[in-house]
């Protein structure tokens, strides 16, 4: 029988990546925006399948075997092949991250089998600032699997194992960017001009930061800290809904579109130390009761969060009055606020005031939609906002997706901006929801509250779920407060 092959040396394998073009010296622009006089292009390694393998069993040995991990995920796409020659070669199950969440019906950002606390070691192909494993390690995390280690094949150094570290992981890197190009050098592959400019270019380069989406497009956004409009808001559950927000460091807002009125308790009971606020469709309930209402309100009095009954009233004001009091589900009751639509006009804000404010009750305003193809925008907008400024006694702020691209931006501090459409990953259902991330809703975006629904009541552990979003959402606030 013959002995299997001896481990491929560094030098081959560097050796390997340059005869088949997948480092290339020049003028290139990298993604991050940046010119580098090195490219690498590491996609081309499916077309080899020798040299695959023996980057997998590299990638293997450049973890220290002290370190423990149950399941590897590659980052999408160049990785993902990488991913499982490890996971053929090691024996160890493999994850994959969609990169696009579809949702025809299970919304699963992460896809394999896993249990709750696992290990996941990430798998990249090339590390620059860290964005690309982090965006990774952000579902995996939401998922309730745990993240502290990534492997990469080439590091560039240029901060990505600062930024990665500052995130609680650790880069193991098969080889350096410098010391690759030091190997190039010996072996008589690039002059040494060349490589004293490579050299040049890490040395100006050590710190990428993380790109924040759109980043180079966005006008800055200051705002004032929830604290401090609380105070400037005129309605008492206005006011009361930024203050929990910062009683609780949370902007996350629970869509609890569970099937029933049961479930709806249950989610509310275990996600209510996570939200500010919990928002209901009742109309969706088939085992709703009359006690209903008072039972959830035990939830928040106890977890602190306000409830907001997404009931999107339409109609003339007159009709309004008794659908927001009266009915089966008696709606003003239980919610501390409401929303309403503007087609109708100003009389629908008109309509519900009457009932609400004595109750100190306070209503959201439909300026934008998530949705795609949806009529909210424009003149429209405008006019909610308008509408707005005319009941600041009753009317607490928006729904809105992305108030910063507002003439006005987002407006009067004492208003407050909810938005859904929110999931770890951009991407949309089948129905035409659209969702971005916590991150570039709050602080790319201009919004102050993230509205979450399925990304935390269809994970495997809500709760848990429900902790990331709270996290990456306060995460974002704090980047653009004044
Ligand atoms: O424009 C909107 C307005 C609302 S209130 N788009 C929305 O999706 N919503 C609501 O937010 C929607 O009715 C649902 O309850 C929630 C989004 O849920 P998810 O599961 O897509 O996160």
């Amino acid at each position: 029988m013959s002995s299997p092959p001896p481990p491929p040396t560094m030098e081959s394998l560097i050796l390997q990546l340059h005869d088949i073009a997948a480092v290339k010296f020049g003028n290139f622009k990298l993604k991050s925006g940046i010119s580098s006089p090195i490219y690498i292009d590491l996609r081309l390694i499916v077309s080899y399948p020798s040299l695959l393998r023996q980057i997998s069993q590299t990638l293997i040995a450049a973890v220290p075997s002290a370190t423990p991990y149950d399941v590897v995920c590659g980052v999408p796409y160049t990785a993902l092949p990488i991913a499982t020659c490890i996971s053929m070669s090691s024996g160890i199950p493999m994850l994959m991250r969609r990169k696009e969440v579809k949702d025809y019906g299970t919304a699963k950002a992460i896809e394999g089998a896993f249990e709750q606390n696992q290990v996941c070691l990430i798998v990249e192909d090339l590390v620059t600032s860290g964005a690309s494993v982090l965006e990774t390690a952000a579902p995996l995390r939401a998922a309730g699997l745990k993240v502290t280690d990534a492997v990469v094949m080439i590091d560039r150094e240029q901060g990505g194992r600062e930024n990665l570290s500052e995130n609680g992981i650790k880069l193991h890197a098969m080889v350096k960017l410098s010391e690759m190009v030091r190997i190039l050098k010996e072996k008589g592959r690039v002059s040494e001009e060349t490589e004293k400019m490579v050299m040049k270019f890490l040395e100006d380069n050590r710190k990428v930061s993380v790109p924040l989406p759109a980043a180079a497009e966005k006008k800055p956004i200051v705002r004032l800290p929830y604290g401090e409009r609380a105070k400037l808001a005129k309605n008492p559950t206005g006011k009361k809904l930024f203050e929990i927000m910062v009683q609780k460091e949370s902007n996350l807002c629970l869509a609890a579109d569970v099937s029933t009125a049961a479930e709806l308790l249950d989610i509310a009971e275990k996600v209510g130390p996570e939200i500010c606020m919990l928002k209901t469709h009742v109309d969706i309930l088939p085992d709703f009761t009359p006690d209903f209402g008072s039972k959830l309100r035990l939830i928040a009095e106890k977890h602190n969060f306000v409830i907001f009954e997404d009931r999107k009233f339409a109609d003339i004001g007159n009709t309004v009055t008794m659908q927001y009091a009266g009915g089966i589900f008696r709606i003003l009751e239980w919610a501390d606020i409401v929303n309403a639509h503007i087609i109708s006009g100003p009389g629908i804000v008109d309509g519900l005031k009457l009932k609400g404010l004595p109750r100190g009750r306070g209503l959201l305003l439909l300026a934008e939609m998530s949705s795609s193809g949806n009529l909210a925008t424009g003149a429209y907008t405008a006019a909610a906002l308008k509408i707005a400024e005319e009941h600041p006694d009753f009317v607490i702020g928006f729904i809105s997706v992305n108030p910063a691209s507002w003439p006005t931006g987002p407006g009067n501090p004492s208003l407050i901006h909810a938005t859904p459409g929110v999931q770890m990953v951009k991407g949309g259902d089948a129905l035409g929801q659209q969702y971005n991330t916590p991150s570039f809703v709050i602080s790319d975006r201009g919004s102050d509250i993230i509205i979450v629904g399925r990304g935390i009541i269809k994970a495997t552990n809500p709760a848990e779920a429900a902790r990331e979003y709270r996290l990456q959402g306060w995460d974002a606030y704090l980047v653009n407060c004044n």
